[in-house]
């Protein structure tokens, strides 16, 4: 059914942990500012929705309200080491705690949900969406390759049998997988789903093909024969990215002068390290970084999360002051776009390989969880625009090796080539007629309810 124009009301569900709720929030701006007349209701945590609509004014937000939605964790909860805690206790408080805050949106804003756009990980909105008569529109913030993973998890474990994964099988049976192994698909995929996490991850493969459509930070011509497999899997494969070319974004403050640095270094002689918002390497890892970076007296620029005064070697960052920058939360996708960069060591998230996409910077990737491995994988062996570490870490030796590669050796520049290839598709898919733009049209279209049925 067609709403009147003004009663259309869009539940945004954000996964409040890792890079979700920030890319989410991005791309319902955009759609939020082409249709003022109709509301939009953001759900995620205090804390997530603290941190996402940080620095954002009224007008950017007038017609998109923040809503909370309870974290699950016990009362006096001590944060433990392994941040997968907190996102288990999040995830088993799902759905209740989002229906909660959307009834209360609800009987705010004195309109139903016509839409639910959620994070791809919440399954249980293709049942909830049947109950409200509503459209279901999910986004997947990862690659195409996790995507058509996890869709495809039956099929995986019947071809893959029960020693398929102690042999390392190749997914030779996978369209865009030819070369790719057993060990790198997604934690929890090949073993029993048990825990919270791979448990969700199932049932996300079960309920996405029921979806309205389903919209993925991406651009087809990343891969073509996979876009074109997901394309058959689902109602509606809508590629919209990649969003820091198709949304709006909040670009963090370069408030240690990272940008006026590399305008000082040579082309293409910087190495920018950065593992996300959740990782740090373990010690001997973060140890025999520091003394690659040293010894091959690579200029640098290191986004550390943590204390870098007690978890670096000692004196590193006395001896490297006028060699390299060791800072906090940097302007990635801008350093990454400087000329000056010339290589990223990664932990494979998906938002920093587009960064590296949109930036031409070619990669060392050490995955740690979730679709890193994968991603480490297709960036080395189906797109060859980086390199893995051998037994999948940080030595002094592997650094150095992996860095010279890419830094100055023949194999490093058909690296750079390919990627400058990817990255003019990503322009192009992006561009005013590009593939991701016309399926933004269709997005918004679909979301705000106005010729779609
Ligand atoms: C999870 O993502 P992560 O947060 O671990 O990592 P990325 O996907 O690479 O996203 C990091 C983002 O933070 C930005 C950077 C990316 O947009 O530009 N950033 C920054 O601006 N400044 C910094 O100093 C450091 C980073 C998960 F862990 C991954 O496996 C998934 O692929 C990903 C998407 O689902 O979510």
């Amino acid at each position: 059914t067609v709403c009147p124009t003004d009663d259309r009301h869009v539940a945004v569900l954000a996964f409040p942990y890792g890079t979700h709720a920030a890319p989410l929030l991005n791309l319902v701006r955009r759609v939020a500012a082409e249709a003022p007349q109709v509301t939009f209701s953001f759900f995620s945590t205090k804390r997530s929705n603290a941190s996402v609509f940080a620095g954002l004014n009224e007008e950017q937000l007038f017609n998109i309200k923040p809503y909370e939605v309870d974290d699950g964790l016990p009362e006096n909860y001590v944060p433990s080491k392994n941040p997968k805690d907190a996102v288990e206790f999040f995830v088993k408080s799902m759905p209740m705690n989002y229906m909660t805050s959307m009834d209360e949106a609800v009987a705010k804003t004195g309109r139903h949900i016509t839409c639910l756009v959620s994070d791809a990980f919440f399954w249980f909105c293709a049942d909830l969406a049947d109950e409200m008569h509503a459209k279901w529109v999910p986004l997947w913030t990862a690659g195409p390759h996790p995507l058509l993973a996890h869709i495809s998890s039956k099929h995986i474990r019947e071809k893959l049998g029960p020693e398929g994964v102690r042999e390392n099988k190749e997914i030779d049976f996978l369209t865009g997988f030819s070369g790719l192994k057993a060990s790198d698909l997604p934690g929890g995929l090949t073993e029993e789903p048990e825990d919270p996490i791979s448990m969700m991850l199932e049932k996300m493969g079960e309920a996405l093909p029921r979806a309205t459509a389903v919209a993925i930070n991406s651009f087809a011509t990343v891969h073509l024969p996979i876009a074109h497999e997901l394309e058959s899997r689902f109602h509606k494969l809508l590629n919209v990215g990649p969003f820091i070319l198709t949304t709006p974004q909040t670009v963090p403050p370069d408030e240690e002068g990272c940008l006026p640095w590399l305008n000082k270094q040579e082309d293409r002689s910087v190495v920018y390290l950065s593992f996300g918002s959740s990782i740090m390497p373990p010690p001997h890892e973060l140890a025999a970084i520091a003394e690659a970076l040293e010894e091959g007296k690579y200029p640098f620029i290191w986004a550390f999360r943590g204390n870098p005064e007690k978890e670096l070697p000692q004196g590193f960052l006395e001896r490297t002051n006028t060699q390299g920058k060791v800072v906090g939360w940097a302007p990635q996708m801008l350093i990454l776009r400087h000329s000056a960069v010339g290589v990223c060591m990664t932990h494979g998230g998906w938002n920093s390989v587009l960064d590296c996409i949109v930036g031409g910077v070619p990669m060392i990737s050490r995955p740690f969880f979730g679709d890193q491995m994968l991603n480490t994988a297709t960036m080395e062996h189906v797109w060859e625009i980086g390199v893995g570490l051998e037994n999948g870490i940080f030595t002094k030796e592997e650094t150095l090796r992996a860095l010279e590669l890419i830094m100055s050796s023949e194999k490093g520049k058909m690296m750079r080539q390919k990627m400058d290839e990817l990255k003019d598709f990503a322009m192009a898919a992006a561009g005013h007629e590009g593939d991701s733009t016309k399926n933004f049209c269709t997005f918004s279209e679909i979301v705000t309810g106005s010729t779609y049925e």
